[in-house]
């Protein structure tokens, strides 16, 4: 394609309409015929006036203004209906300069923050929907309401990757792109889940705006805080949106204000300090900068144009980059395309990168660890990416043609001319937090290994992972004990979980031992160790709070505050300082059951504390399997009263074998029980009926579960289909021995 000389004969050119687009295979349903137009949106309705003031509740701050020109006088149901009708006025188009690059001056780079399930995707959703990137499926202007829009357009598009929609919560850090009235705005979504923490820092690199998004009811929660002191360490203007308002418990005042608090209390500068807020219901689509009189509900917004308008006026866009530099980018994610191989994501650093460049890939050390010519450059649009040919600093985009032995994250792509006598330098990485979790994984020993999955050797998990490890920015890669195992460090049982999933799902097999807290060294005491400690938030109503207290005081948990809850009465705020280890059994299962569902726990990395000896988790004995086979409803049933059961053939038919943990004893000590005994058939017919074989329904537990509840003499055996708790040692004898040693 000759756009590039075409480009270059005209001072400013609009980016042909007619560019090929190439679109994300899993997503390709998403795209539509008219999809190749760049630019929706109406003109601009409304124009920003920042100004500070005092903000009527408990802080002095700014707050923005909004003079709108154009009167909008639909109904409530109606709003969310006009999402793709605003995209069927006039567009204005993004211009490009004389090399084909998109001009500084109408890029803006935002990434959206918050704490888990306070809303980003559903967020990012309506910004796709209302900037008419995401076209609906079918024609449905003349149907749509806010009721049937989710299913018009997709729920959560951002969520795209199989686990992701299972769980309902972003894992990857996910971009995407769209045009406002002819300004570029591309869009990073990152997970809020602690243990994902990793993501967001790395994708800070390439934004220079974030949006932090706060539920108008919870308020700012642990994750709040992490995302919020990460963003401002880099120097980013935050600006705020205290989403999903249009709940009946909304108390965006009391919520403001302790904003305000968290960012005095990070540090925040007063250009930082000095951001503006808006109301929002990402639900609804609608975002408005009316603050409600205190003690009223928040007067619904009509669309999300006031933030549109606040990150193309608030977010400053890249032009502080030099683009007559030589070229140079900092990778902060890996693609793979069928068609083109794969694909390294960042943002540019410096200079103009054209299609057929040479480019060179550097190590954090400068070292040259891969090269390519450029083939193909993409930038994006919604979910799909688009071709282009020249990409200037502050574009993201994504390279193929670059060929590394290794690596791949936090590797520099650049020119490698141009550069002075010094040659080409590495551009700077920031260094993350260090994972706080590990567990060894070995190869599958059981006896019915190799009966579901296809990949079981030590050096085939070794391969995955050390790949792994190359993207997954927080994982830590370390030989284990033996010579087939391997030591994994993360941030969390689910930050792990979610890769062991993954790799059950491509067909491997493999033994995973206990969840242990990373212990340092102490260089104040040369005998002693340090452990991660946990800041742990409980909110949870009162009569269950006792308990909890005192699960997590035996946890060798600190109590830092307990107050009543402002925003529900009857509900209580407990803040303590626990272990990391004391959480992992903790957090997964006994938490819901110990406060009847009625409470969330939530958890932040805080300092590395002297060790604080054995802890007792309260763990009963285990109920283990002496025979293989598969277990049988006539041997369960006497055997339940023994304890409570993890397995129930009635339910699912799996194979036993001997040394695998079937139950939870209800005493202290180990049971061995044959749950495969089959009733004996004889050819008498008996005279009264078979006895009704009843059972009760088994605690079954999901990978994490299992992981956080097992002892540290037991593996977690996972197959494409199974996940099967057991012994470390299968053979009773042999684990007798070793244990008396
Ligand atoms: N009532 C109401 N619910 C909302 C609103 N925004 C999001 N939700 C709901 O909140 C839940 C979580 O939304 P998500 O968009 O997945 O939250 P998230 O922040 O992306 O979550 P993670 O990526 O897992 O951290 C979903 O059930 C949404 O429907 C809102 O404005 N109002
Ligand atoms: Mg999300």
């Amino acid at each position: 394609m000759s756009a590039h000389s075409t480009l270059s004969t005209l001072s400013r050119q609009v980016i042909s309409s007619s560019r090929r687009r190439y679109t994300v295979p899993q997503l390709s349903f998403l795209s539509s015929p008219s999809s190749s137009r760049l630019l929706p949106a109406r003109p601009l309705s409304t124009g920003i006036r920042l100004s500070a003031r005092t903000n009527g509740y408990l802080n002095s701050r700014s707050r923005v203004e909004v003079e709108s020109r154009r009167p909008f006088s639909r109904s409530a149901t109606a709003r969310a209906a006009t999402a793709p009708a605003l995209a069927e006025e006039p567009e204005e188009e993004i211009v490009a300069d004389e090399q084909g690059t998109l001009v500084a001056e109408k890029i803006r780079n935002i990434a959206i923050i918050a704490h888990v399930d306070h809303g980003k995707t559903t967020l990012v959703d309506q910004l796709l929907r209302q900037s008419g990137t995401l076209k609906p499926n079918g024609d449905v202007a003349s149907t749509s309401t806010p009721e049937n829009n989710d299913a018009t357009f997709g729920q959560r598009v951002m969520d795209s990757n199989d686990l992701e929609k299972e769980r309902g919560i972003t894992i990857l850090s996910k971009c995407t792109s769209i045009d406002y009235n002819g300004t570029n705005i591309n869009i990073v979504d990152t997970p809020g889940h602690a243990d994902f923490g990793g993501e967001v820092e790395r994708v800070l690199n390439m934004v220079d705006g974030v949006a932090l998004v706060v539920d108008a009811t919870d308020g700012p929660m642990t994750q709040t805080r992490f995302v919020l002191s990460k963003a401002l360490a880099r120097g980013l203007k935050p600006l705020v949106v205290l989403n999903k308002a249009d709940r009946s418990t909304a108390r965006p005042a009391q919520v403001e204000s302790d904003l305000f608090d968290l960012f005095a209390t990070l540090g925040a500068t007063d250009e930082q300090a000095d951001y503006p807020i808006l109301y929002a219901s990402a639900k609804q689509g609608w975002a408005t900068t009316e603050a409600p009189e205190p003690g009223q509900a928040v007067t619904p917004g009509e669309n999300m144009t006031p933030l549109f308008d606040l990150i193309c006026s608030h977010v400053p866009p890249p032009a502080h980059l030099d683009r007559t530099k030589p070229f140079s980018m900092l990778t902060v994610q890996i693609e793979s395309d069928p068609y083109v191989g794969v694909l390294y994501l960042g943002r540019v650093s410096s200079g103009v990168l054209r299609v057929n460049d040479t480019v060179w890939a550097l190590d954090s050390n400068g070292k040259k660890v891969g090269e390519g010519k450029v083939k193909k450059l993409f930038g994006r649009r919604g979910l799909d990416r688009t071709e282009k040919d020249a990409a200037g600093a502050g574009e993201i985009v994504s390279i193929a043609g670059i060929k590394m032995g290794s690596g791949g994250v936090n590797v520099t792509l650049v020119h490698p001319e141009g550069w002075g006598e010094e040659g080409p330098q590495p551009l700077p990485t920031t260094p993350i937090d260090p994972p706080t979790i590990s567990v060894v994984v070995y190869p599958n020993d059981s006896p019915l290994a190799g009966q579901e999955g296809s990949k079981l050797t030590s050096q085939m998990i070794r391969d995955r992972i050390y790949k792994e490890a190359e993207t997954n920015v927080a994982l830590h890669v370390l030989p284990g004990p033996t010579s087939e195992s391997l030591e994994l460090r993360g941030r969390g049982v689910l930050h792990l979980g979610v890769l062991f999933e993954t790799l059950r799902r491509e067909g491997f097999e493999l033994c995973i031992g206990p969840p242990k807290a990373v212990l340092i060294p102490d260089p104040e005491n040369p005998h002693g160790m340090l452990e991660p400690v946990e800041e742990c938030t409980v909110m949870v109503r009162d009569e269950y709070a006792g308990g909890v207290v005192q699960k997590l005081t035996m946890r060798k948990g600190e109590m830092v505050s307990y107050e009543a809850d402002d925003a529900q009465e009857g509900w209580v705020r407990i803040v303590m300082d626990v272990p990391a280890r004391g959480l992992i059994g903790y957090m997964a299962g006994e938490f819901k059951n110990d406060v009847h569902g009625q409470g969330t726990i939530n958890h932040i990395f805080k300092a590395y504390l002297p060790f604080r000896g054995a802890m007792d988790t309260g763990r009963n004995g285990a109920l283990i399997s002496m025979a293989s086979g598969e277990a049988s409803g006539y041997a369960m049933m006497p055997l339940q009263a023994r304890g409570t059961m993890f397995i129930s053939p009635q339910i699912q038919a799996l194979q036993c074998i001997p040394g695998m943990v079937i139950g939870e004893s209800s005493k202290a000590q180990d049971l061995y029980l044959n749950p495969c005994v089959k009733k004996q058939l004889t050819n008498i017919r008996a005279a009264g009926a078979d006895e009704k074989i009843v059972l009760a329904s088994p605690r079954t537990m999901t990978l994490e579960e299992s992981l956080s509840y097992m002892a540290d003499d037991e593996l977690v055996e996972v197959t494409p289909k199974t996940i099967r708790l057991r012994k470390l040692i299968l053979d009773e004898g042999k684990r007798k021995r070793m244990a008396k040693k």
